[in-house]
Order: structure tokens, then C-alpha cells, then sequence
């Protein structure tokens, strides 16, 4: 990593003169804490791809397939700790909440390692895995269980199929977390990007309305994204060397 020094202080002169910071992150952050990403060469599982796994269609489909996918993955994040990036991004909350700014990290991460490293203003947009609510959204039944699940999990209330409580491809965004969104776009003075391929809508069209806006946007990731395009300083390199540099 061979960063342009004037190029991180002028990152460092926006984050320390921004009155509202908007984040979004994506696996990429997560990466360093051992979190498998979704795309390249890691992102896959066996011989299937998120888009083919994560589909109301794959779970009507093969709900066993479906949850032994979610169960490898819970199974793998269970004992992660928040890595330096994580970290950061606390910090960088704290320094805005103190000088009386404001701040909200979108995530399309599902693994709740920014809530464990200590970030309070999480809009988790995409769900989150240790939830695990009933199929039939009129029945409504949900609860947060980070423990072993049956190989294939039924509602307690309804005896239905239970299913992960993440959000699907095809599936709308939890309507909370889209106005928080929408607060957070409309109000932030910078837009920090951080470990997103930026290819999952609406996410992938967040760094663009926040510049429409007129937020300066960062970029931080290993490498350039169609992101990279909205983005007006870039920085290519591990999230959890470039956030705590920026921070
Ligand atoms: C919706 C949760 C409408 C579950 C996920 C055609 C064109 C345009 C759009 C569409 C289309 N066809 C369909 C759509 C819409 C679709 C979509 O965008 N599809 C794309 C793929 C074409 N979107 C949806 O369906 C969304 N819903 O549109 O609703 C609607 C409205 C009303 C009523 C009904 C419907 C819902 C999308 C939600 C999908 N859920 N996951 C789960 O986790 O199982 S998405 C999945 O991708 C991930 O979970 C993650 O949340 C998301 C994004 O991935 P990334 O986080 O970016 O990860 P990725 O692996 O891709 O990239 C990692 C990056 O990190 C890389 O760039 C890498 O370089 C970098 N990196 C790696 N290591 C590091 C690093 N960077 C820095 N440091 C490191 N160490
Ligand atoms: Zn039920």
C-alpha cells in the first residue's frame, strides 16, 4: 500500500471539518476479521453464488440447501472480533457525536461485528443473520438466536418454515432502515464509502445520491469499484489499514 500523503490529508481535512458523516460498508470490511466476502475468488460456496442461495425463489425452492448455506455461514462468523476498520469508524462516530455533528453507518453487512465493535448509529439495511423469523409475514413471529438451529428450523408459534432474517434478492428493504437511509443521505456533508463491490441496488446507488447532494465522497477499498466514478478521492488498499490512517 503506497498511499499519495496529500491525498490522505485532504481525506483527513474533510473527516476533521464534516459536520454529518454518512458510511457505507460492505464485506470488504469485514474481510480482516476473517469474514468470507460474497464476490472473487473467496465469495464462494461450493458451487453456488450469492445470487443464487440468497432468493425467496431458493428457499421456496430448497429450504435445507438454503439454510445449510446460512448455518456454515453463522457457524463461520460466530467467533469473529471486529478488526481495525470496525474500530475506526467507532471513532470516527465518537469524534462527530462530541463536536455536536451527527453520523450513520449503512451496512449491507449482515454479521453485527460494527455493533460489537461499539458503533451506535447502525442502519443495517441488508438484516441481520442471527435472526430467524417465520416465513409467513402474517404470522410475524422473530427472535435473535445466535445458537445452533435445527438443520431446518420451524416458527414456534405457527409450526411453519422459519427462514434467516436478511434481506433477499427480489426482497424490498426494511422500510425503518430506508428512512434512516434517506436522513442520512439527504443531511450528510461527507459520504465515506468503504469494502462494497457496488453492484447491489439500492445500495450501489448511495455514493452517488450522497454527491448529487453535494457530500464529498471517499472511496476505500483494495481495489477500483464502479463506485470509484462517484467517488472524489479513492483510496486502494485493506480497510483496515486506510481507516484507522484516515481517522
Ligand atoms: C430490491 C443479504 C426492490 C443476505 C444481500 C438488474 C439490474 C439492477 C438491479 C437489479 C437487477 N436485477 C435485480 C436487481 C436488484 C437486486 C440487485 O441489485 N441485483 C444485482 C446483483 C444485479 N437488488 C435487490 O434485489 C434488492 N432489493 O431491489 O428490492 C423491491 C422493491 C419493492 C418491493 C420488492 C422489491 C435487495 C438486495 C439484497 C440482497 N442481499 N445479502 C445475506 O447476506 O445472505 S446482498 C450481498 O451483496 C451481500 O450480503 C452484501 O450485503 C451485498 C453487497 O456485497 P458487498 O458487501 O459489496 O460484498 P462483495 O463481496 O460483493 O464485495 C466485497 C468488496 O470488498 C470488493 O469490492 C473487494 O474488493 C473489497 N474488499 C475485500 N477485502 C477488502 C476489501 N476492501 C477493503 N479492505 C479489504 N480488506
Ligand atoms: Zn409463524
Amino acid at each position: 500500500m503506497n498511499l499519495p500523503g496529500n491525498e490522505v490529508e485532504q481525506a483527513r481535512a474533510l473527516l476533521g471539518k464534516a459536520r454529518f458523516v454518512g458510511v457505507l460498508t460492505g464485506a470488504g470490511v469485514s474481510a480482516e476479521s476473517g469474514v468470507p466476502t460474497f464476490r472473487g475468488k473467496d465469495g464462494l460456496w461450493k458451487q453456488y453464488r450469492a445470487e443464487e442461495l440468497a432468493t425467496p425463489e431458493a428457499f421456496a425452492r430448497d429450504p435445507s440447501l438454503v439454510w445449510e448455506w446460512y448455518q456454515w455461514r453463522r457457524n463461520l462468523i460466530r467467533d469473529k472480533e471486529p478488526n481495525p476498520a470496525h474500530f475506526a469508524l467507532v471513532r470516527l462516530e465518537e469524534a462527530l457525536l462530541e463536536r455536536g455533528g451527527d453520523f450513520g453507518l449503512i451496512t449491507q453487512n449482515v454479521d453485527g461485528l460494527h455493533e460489537k465493535a461499539g458503533s451506535r448509529r447502525v442502519i443495517p439495511i441488508h438484516g441481520n443473520i442471527w435472526e430467524v423469523r417465520c416465513a409467513d409475514p402474517s404470522c410475524g413471529w422473530k427472535e435473535v438466536d445466535r445458537g445452533d438451529l435445527d438443520p431446518l428450523p420451524k416458527c414456534p408459534r405457527c409450526g411453519g418454515p422459519a427462514r434467516p432474517g436478511v434481506v433477499w434478492f427480489g426482497e424490498a428493504l426494511p422500510e425503518d432502515a430506508l428512512e434512516e437511509v434517506d436522513r442520512v443521505l439527504r443531511g450528510c456533508d461527507l459520504f465515506l464509502v468503504a469494502g462494497t463491490s457496488g453492484v447491489v441496488q439500492p445500495a450501489a446507488s448511495f455514493a452517488w445520491a450522497a454527491r448529487r447532494r453535494g457530500a464529498w465522497v471517499i472511496e476505500v477499498n483494495l481495489e477500483p469499484t464502479p463506485l470509484t466514478e462517484a467517488a472524489h478521492l479513492a483510496f486502494h488498499g485493506p480497510a483496515g489499514e486506510i481507516l484507522p490512517l484516515l481517522v
